[in-house]
This record gives structure tokens, sequence and C-alpha cells, in this order.
């Protein structure tokens, strides 16, 4: 089975709670290698580019506020079927109807400030990983 990559970033909640180290052990464990790996800050802009897709929703603004409000840890990593088995670790976007053991059951603290992201196809994960690192940061 060809390996493939999946983008992903722990978002300002789970960071601001201390448990980027966690997550990324649970990351690690379930096979993931790290191609890159940073600490950064969005803007309101930048992460209203970032979600352009919802941009119609009604939660879009409260979105583009929550996703600026603190740093996040973006990364892009690589494993057999990485996107189909990222969005499984991470569960599901309410963390109320997350399984067990996922890290949105684990760490997410309501729909919106959900801890983490995945990207949602092999196409969203190579556009929203080149939104954050260049040619030259992936290894
Ligand atoms: O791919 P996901 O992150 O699981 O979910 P998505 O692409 O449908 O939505 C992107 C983010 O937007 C999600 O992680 C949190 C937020 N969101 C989605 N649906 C709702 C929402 N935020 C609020 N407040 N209400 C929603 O119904």
């Amino acid at each position: 089975m060809a390996t493939n990559r999946t983008f992903t970033m722990i978002k300002p909640d789970a960071v601001e709670a201390g448990h980027t180290g966690s997550i990324i052990k649970m990351i690690e464990e379930a096979g993931f290698r790290i191609v890159a790996i940073k600490k950064t800050q969005l803007t309101p802009e930048r992460a209203g580019q970032f979600y352009a897709v919802h941009r119609e929703r009604p939660f879009y603004n409260d979105l583009r506020t929550y996703m600026s409000s603190g740093a996040i840890v973006p990364m892009i990593l690589e494993k057999e079927n990485a996107v189909t088995d990222f969005r499984k670790l991470i569960g599901a976007t309410n963390p109320a109807q997350a399984e067990e053991g996922t890290i949105r059951k684990l760490y997410a603290k309501s729909i919106e400030a959900n801890a983490i992201h995945g990207s949602d196809s092999d196409e969203n994960a190579d556009i929203e990983g080149s939104f954050f690192f260049s040619a030259t940061e992936q290894y």
C-alpha cells in the first residue's frame, strides 16, 4: 500500500492546555512519521483563508476568531493511508460524538475548540501542508 501524507494542526485550546506533547506522542505511536512541524499563530485573516470553504457557514466568524486566538502546532505527517487513518485517530468533529481513545475524545473541549485538525482528502492535505510549509521544510 502506498505511503502518503496528511496535514494536521494542534489547535489553540490544546496547545494552551499543555497537551501538545501528549498528542504528538499519540500520533507517533499510531505510526505516523513527522515530515514537518512548527509552532506559530494565525492572524484572523490567515485563519479565514485556511477555512475559506466554510465562509458561508454561521460559525465562520467565531472559527476565525478562535483559530487566531493562540498558538497552533501545524504538522505534515506520513504513513500508509495517512488521511483516512488520521481521521480515525482524531475522531468526530464534535467531541461528544468522538469514539473512546480518540484525540478529540481525550482532549477536545467543544465542537469548535476541538483540539486538532486533520485533512479530509489527499488533495486538501497537499493544499493545507503548503499553506504552512515550503518544500525545503518537508523531510
Ligand atoms: O474536518 P473537521 O475539523 O472534523 O470538521 P469540518 O471541516 O466540518 O469543520 C472545520 C471546523 O469548523 C471544525 O473542526 C470546528 C468548526 N465547526 C464545524 N462545525 C461546527 C463548527 N463550529 C461550530 N461552532 N459549530 C459547528 O456546527
